[in-house]
């Protein structure tokens, strides 16, 4: 098997700082945090930014460039950053920081859909779920906007015009086959680096047989030429990383996606996901792959 390539979404635009002291939102603490994951194991860094004020999302290059100089100093992790920005912006306010910072590789979701919330951790333990919590409020109509359209628009502009490489969000089976539409028109070529989110409502449910389908589609679309990546949001984010290490994927952990450690316990940083993580990997008998190991395996231009 490949080596497993360990990438850490370090605050991601959902969470709030309200909801756990360690989620990182000055440009200092997502600095420092990116940059101890990296040192735990983590070869790509999934960022977004945000506004050091009051931790809201941002996209700007001001809050993007408070922190990307300190983390290339202070590792060689290959920096992804986040074109998604926050479900409630529209595209051009995503894309102003990435269009600047130039980062080797970008997220790319791969298809508009409800974003109604995150299956979090132990707050919401399973599909019922009440729309009074004041979490939920103002999700239960917001819709993530990626059409066709927009997709090109990034793959031009990120692509073609700046060099990155892409994180292929895919959190449906038809996002395979937008995907496949692309590589068709020539827009896309290989190695593919899918992630496979799971959890998010109006997206797949966290279920295996949902990441064995996923996986045996994109066989049928991309061949030899694609590897996958995992996330689960919330509380299925170590069994899902463990069913992709052992299906020969790579894993994403990280605040982005769930703030805890174990059931009921707050995260302390996103290292410790990283090297909790790395253990169960680790004790899978995969290998993590090094940042300079995940450039050659993805094509970064590092
Ligand atoms: N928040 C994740 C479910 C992006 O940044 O482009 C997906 C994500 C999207 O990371
Ligand atoms: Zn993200």
């Amino acid at each position: 098997m490949d080596k497993l390539i360990l990438t850490c979404a370090v605050t991601g635009s959902i969470h709030t700082p309200s909801m756990s002291p360690a989620l990182p939102y000055t440009a200092e603490d997502i600095a420092k945090q990116a940059i101890d994951a990296a040192h735990a194991g983590a070869s790509i860094l999934h960022l977004h930014a945000r506004d050091p004020a009051d931790g809201r999302p941002s996209c700007t290059p001001e809050h993007f460039m408070g922190f990307l100089p300190q983390i290339a100093q202070g590792c060689d992790a290959v920096v992804n950053l986040s074109t998604g920005g926050s479900a409630t912006m529209p595209l051009d306010v995503r894309l102003a920081g990435p269009l600047v910072a130039r980062p080797e590789m970008c997220s790319l979701n791969m298809g508009t859909m409800n974003f109604a919330l995150y299956q979090m951790a132990d707050r919401i333990t399973d599909w019922r779920f009440d729309w009074e919590e004041p979490f939920l409020r103002g999700t239960d109509d917001l819709v993530f906007k990626n059409t066709p359209r927009d997709i090109a628009s990034i793959l031009r502009q990120m692509g073609q015009e700046r060099g990155a490489r892409f994180e292929f969000e895919c959190y449906d089976t038809g996002h395979l086959g937008m995907l496949a539409h692309f590589r068709d028109r020539g827009l896309i070529d290989g190695p593919i680096f899918l992630q496979f989110v799971f959890g998010v409502l109006g997206g797949m449910a966290p279920l295996p047989e949902n990441l064995t389908h996923m996986k045996r589609l994109a066989d049928q679309y991309f061949g030899n030429d694609y590897h996958f990546s995992v996330l689960a949001a919330g509380r299925h984010q170590m069994q899902f990383a463990t069913m992709a290490a052992g299906m020969g994927g790579h894993v994403r952990v990280g605040l982005e996606d769930c703030l805890t450690i174990s059931r009921g316990r707050l995260a302390c940083s996103n290292a410790e996901q990283v090297e909790k993580v790395r253990g169960l990997v680790e004790g899978l008998g995969r290998e993590i792959a090094t940042p300079a190991e995940a450039r050659a395996m993805l094509g970064l231009k590092g």
